[in-house]
């Protein structure tokens, strides 16, 4: 009887030990159909709702691209509109399968927060907003002034940080959503607004007339963007992370969504023949299928169409490309190798 109920036991452990091992975020998505996918609470040009209520921007794109390569469809997403206070929280939560929002990878998120990062979309950088009215041209020129922030932020910190270096006596008025924040600077409440650059290049984007707003030359932070997943998960990180290096390396080979098909048929480049799954099997190092990225590259196209569809010169929302240009062309984006 003891002999069995010990092996009955081991049985159990056993169970508990592969079902934990196998069925992780991947098996999970497959099965739902869909991908939750957190996203911003509207920041025009990375993750907004358009006029007939579809979510578009540069970080949904990403996220379309994910679904694409795991669920080959790129509609099959939930969006999970997120403050930037419960950004974290929603992908160790579970709530969310990932998270494309304008995050900031830091050391305390990563190690503490029970979140990974996958690789950097965008390289940005805090700065400040004025008033034209305001007449000011530095931002070491805002001496005692209210600068109105988003709580939940690496903003908070840089500020406080930028303050106390520049001895500026700065006033922080904190809130808890975007909205709350940008209406109290847009209604006077505070001397600047303070966030991410290329957010204040957005926020101001959508103003009656952006010219009565400037943007100060001072950029305080590094701000690393880059999708998360929940920590444990390996799997699931190799396949975001690897998605979102396919969409690079397709940029630095020509790859677009227009020819990706001619491309799978017919080059003779042994590197593109792997990542489009003509030869090798690339796609079973993630779980995938060998047309994973060919069926991501259709669905939004590389790196830099993704660029301009929201950021490019013939978008609403202009941002020179800068850090983010491929290192080809002396940014810093950089493609690991697919192989
Ligand atoms: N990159 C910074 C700031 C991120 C951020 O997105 N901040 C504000 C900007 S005010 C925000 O909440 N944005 C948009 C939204 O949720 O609607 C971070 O990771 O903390």
């Amino acid at each position: 009887m003891r002999k069995i109920s010990f092996v009955f036991v081991l049985f159990l452990i056993f169970a508990v030990f592969t079902a934990q091992a196998t069925a992780g975020i991947l098996d999970d998505v497959k099965a739902k159909g869909y991908l939750t996918l957190g996203v911003s609470e509207g920041v025009a040009g990375f993750s907004i709702p358009d006029s007939t209520g579809r979510w578009v921007g540069f970080d949904v794109d990403i996220g379309r691209a994910v679904a694409a390569a795991v669920l080959g469809d790129a509609e099959k997403l939930k969006f999970v509109p997120l403050a930037s206070k419960q950004k974290i929280v929603a992908v160790s939560s579970g709530q969310v399968d990932i998270t494309s929002r304008t995050t900031t990878w830091t050391m305390k998120r990563d190690a503490k927060q029970g979140v990974d990062f996958t690789k950097i979309v965008f390289f940005d950088g805090q700065g400040f907003m004025v008033s034209k009215k305001a007449g000011v041209a530095s931002a070491k020129e805002l001496k005692g002034a209210t600068v109105c922030v988003t709580a939940g932020t690496t903003t908070e910190l840089n500020l406080a940080d930028f303050s106390r270096a520049n001895d500026l006596g700065m006033e922080a008025v904190v809130f808890d959503g975007k909205k709350e924040a940008w209406g109290a600077y847009a209604s006077g409440r505070c001397d600047s607004f303070t966030t991410d650059v290329s957010q204040l290049a957005s926020f101001r984007s959508t103003v009656a007339d952006p010219s009565m707003h400037f943007i100060l030359p001072e950029v305080i932070s590094k701000e690393p963007l880059a999708p998360l997943v929940r920590h444990g998960d390996n799997q699931w990180k190799d396949i975001v992370t690897w998605v979102v290096n396919g969409l690079m390396e397709a940029e630095e080979n020509g790859i677009t969504a227009a020819n990706v098909m001619e491309m799978k048929a017919n080059s003779k480049n042994p590197v593109i023949n792997r990542m489009l799954g003509a030869s090798g099997d690339v796609g079973s190092f993630i779980g995938l299928d060998n047309d994973w990225l060919v069926r991501a590259i259709q669905a939004v196209g590389n790196y830099g169409e993704i660029y301009n569809r929201h950021f490019g010169p013939d978008a609403k929302l202009k941002i020179p490309r800068g850090l983010n240009k491929s290192w080809k062309d002396g940014g810093l984006h950089y493609a690991l190798p697919i192989r």
